[in-house]
């Protein structure tokens, strides 16, 4: 990759984090990307091939997505259509809108914006970018992973990859990475909420499957159907994909906790992942035996988001009464 939009992200040492699981945690700090979350990586990768030349750019986004777009929109000087669902906070819309782009918000979920992303690419002749089915998205994001190898150092490997799937787009990019770096045999743990749990859908049905609805308030991990491509993932006997769910709850107070032991605000979205760790999760796959209970470095993507503040938070918690 040439010039890029995003950061080389740090790699820190969670004290508090490897006490709970009894092995070294690292996190990747993707929360500090310029838009807030890792999908800059991708989506800046999949602009430079695709919109140097566009009169615009068509995104449809729980809002990370829409974010990153509509900042490496700006960064290229070509105006940024986000499609945003109606579930999506207020606070997003502002974000998107101070980022310089039009936002329209179409639908009650993230699947209802996309018809009219399509729609709008075709009618209008703008560039679509899609949030995470597509595999330049796949590599962008992969690039996290060889950030790791580099920071870790030769001889460190990590012992598991903690991270949340919505579409499947950040599951590729890591899976990706991971071929990347000769490490395909770690195990990855994708984390959803129930309610927004489209890859735990098809992993239990054993092929890709629609949700009849969106019920939980991780939004950004609202698509209805994963992306074909994470799916065949967990079919293939080399990779090792433990697919589990957690509450809305319990992804909330993960955010909470992170906050008050990390200092750092991220979305529900994310807490989904981090709720492995705080629940004891990660610990239940070891005595359960699907994962070595002498566990290397876990890995945890912190992948961030934008869909929060203190107020935003502050609703989630009295519409969950947490
Ligand atoms: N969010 C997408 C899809 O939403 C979006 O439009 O922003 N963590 C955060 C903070 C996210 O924003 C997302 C995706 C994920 C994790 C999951 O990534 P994915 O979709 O590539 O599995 C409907």
């Amino acid at each position: 990759m040439a010039e890029h939009f995003h950061l080389n992200t740090p790699l820190l040492e969670s004290v508090s984090m490897s006490k709970r699981v009894g092995a070294t945690v690292y996190l990747k700090m993707e929360n500090s990307q310029p838009s807030g979350s890792f999908k800059i990586r991708g989506i800046g990768h999949l602009c430079q091939q695709l919109a140097t030349q566009s009169k615009g750019v068509v995104c449809s986004s729980g809002g990370n997505a829409g974010m990153a777009a509509a900042y490496v929109a700006r960064k290229m000087s070509v105006p940024a259509t986000i499609i945003v669902p109606s579930s999506s906070p207020q606070l997003v819309v502002q974000r998107l809108q101070d980022e310089g782009a039009t936002v329209r918000i179409v639908g009650k979920v993230w699947d209802d914006a996309n018809a009219e992303a399509l729609r709008l690419a075709e009618t209008e002749g703008l560039t679509y970018v899609p949030p995470f089915d597509h595999p330049l998205l796949w590599q962008g994001h992969a690039t996290m992973i060889t950030e790791v190898a580099a920071s870790l150092g030769p001889g460190v490997k990590p012992g598991a990859v903690l991270v949340s799937v919505g579409g499947g787009g950040l599951l590729c990019g890591v899976i990706q990475g991971l071929k990347d770096t000769g490490w395909s045999d770690v195990p990855i743990i994708a984390m959803e909420t129930v309610g927004a749990d489209c890859f735990n859908a098809a992993v239990k049905a054993g092929k890709v499957v629609t949700l009849d609805d969106i019920t939980s308030e991780a939004k950004c991990l609202g698509a209805k159907t994963v992306c074909t491509k994470a799916f065949e993932y967990s079919q293939r006997s080399e990779f090792t994909i433990i697919s589990e769910i957690v509450t809305d709850q319990e992804a909330l107070q993960a955010v909470e906790t992170f906050l008050d032991e990390e200092r750092v605000l991220v979305e529900m979205a994310c807490g989904a992942a981090l709720a492995a760790v705080y629940t004891g999760l990660i610990r239940r796959l070891q005595e359960e035996g699907r994962l070595p209970s002498l566990l290397g470095p876990l890995l945890v993507i912190v992948c961030g988001g934008s869909s929060v503040d203190m107020k935003q938070l502050a609703t989630l918690k009295h519409k969950l009464q947490t």
